[in-house]
């Protein structure tokens, strides 16, 4: 029993909707709320969170560099995974991440053109081979994903980047999908809601993650 289980996809594609679409499966099949976590990334746990605020914000003063911000987003996870994600999964409990490693090779990897063979290399000192049982990717076409975000007011650090860094990004991740399809899916995320709701669904049943009991 328990799993981590993992949303990711570029900006606006519904992570955090899709995110609450886990959890009522989960509860509807038995799992108990206090057995449920939640966490973002970068972020979740106090560290962490200082560090997003670092990343997300636009700082006029000083550019973060893409090898500061690759080792920030590495920081911020080593405290999450150790902290709160492996004891959680070591007490038998499920976490729902909201972005994880994928979004790393994604973002910095194509977003930035950082080498993978790099990241991988501070990915192991960070977190050793440690992954998610379940990664569903929430597809969208970047435009449609950024008019969705938007709409939610000022755009941060990463959302003023250009179309053409939100198109590599979403390639990767398809690709990454393509490469590891037993536990990377893709759901089209632009669809109307409900119809997301039933794919995430029908992801997670054939993954037949909830085994409670
Ligand atoms: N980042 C990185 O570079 N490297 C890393 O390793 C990690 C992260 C882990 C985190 O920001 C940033 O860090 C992120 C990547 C980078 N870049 N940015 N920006 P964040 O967590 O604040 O932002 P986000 O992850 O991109 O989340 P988001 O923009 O809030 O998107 P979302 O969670 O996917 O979407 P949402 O809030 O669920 O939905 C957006 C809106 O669309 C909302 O009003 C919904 O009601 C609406 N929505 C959702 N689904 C639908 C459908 N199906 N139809 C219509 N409307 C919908």
């Amino acid at each position: 029993m328990g799993a981590f289980i993992v949303l990711e996809g570029g900006e606006g594609a519904g992570k955090s909707t899709a995110v609450a679409v886990v959890k009522q499966y989960l509860l509807s099949h038995g799992v108990a709320e206090k057995d449920i976590i939640e966490t973002r990334e970068p972020g979740g746990t106090e560290i962490a969170e200082k560090i997003r605020t670092i990343l997300k914000e636009k700082n006029p003063h000083e550019a973060l560099t893409s090898e500061a911000e690759l080792l920030l987003m590495y920081a911020a996870r080593t405290q999450l995974v150790n902290l709160v994600i492996k004891p959680a999964l070591s007490a038998g409990k499920f976490v729902i991440g909201d972005r994880h490693d994928l979004s790393t090779i994604a973002y910095q990897g194509a977003g930035r053109g950082m080498d993978i063979q790099k990241i991988a290399g501070i990915r192991d000192l960070a977190i050793g081979d440690f992954a998610p049982d379940l990664t569903i990717v929430m597809d969208i076409e970047p435009a449609a994903g950024m008019k969705r975000a938007r709409s939610r007011g000022e755009l941060d650090r990463f959302e003023v980047e250009s179309m053409d860094f939100f198109n590599r990004i979403r390639n990767s991740f398809l690709q990454e999908a393509e490469k590891h399809s037993d536990r990377i899916k893709v759901v089209d995320a632009g669809q109307e809601l409900d119809a997301v709701k039933a794919d995430i669904v029908r992801v997670l049943e054939k993954a037949e993650i909830c085994t409670v009991g």
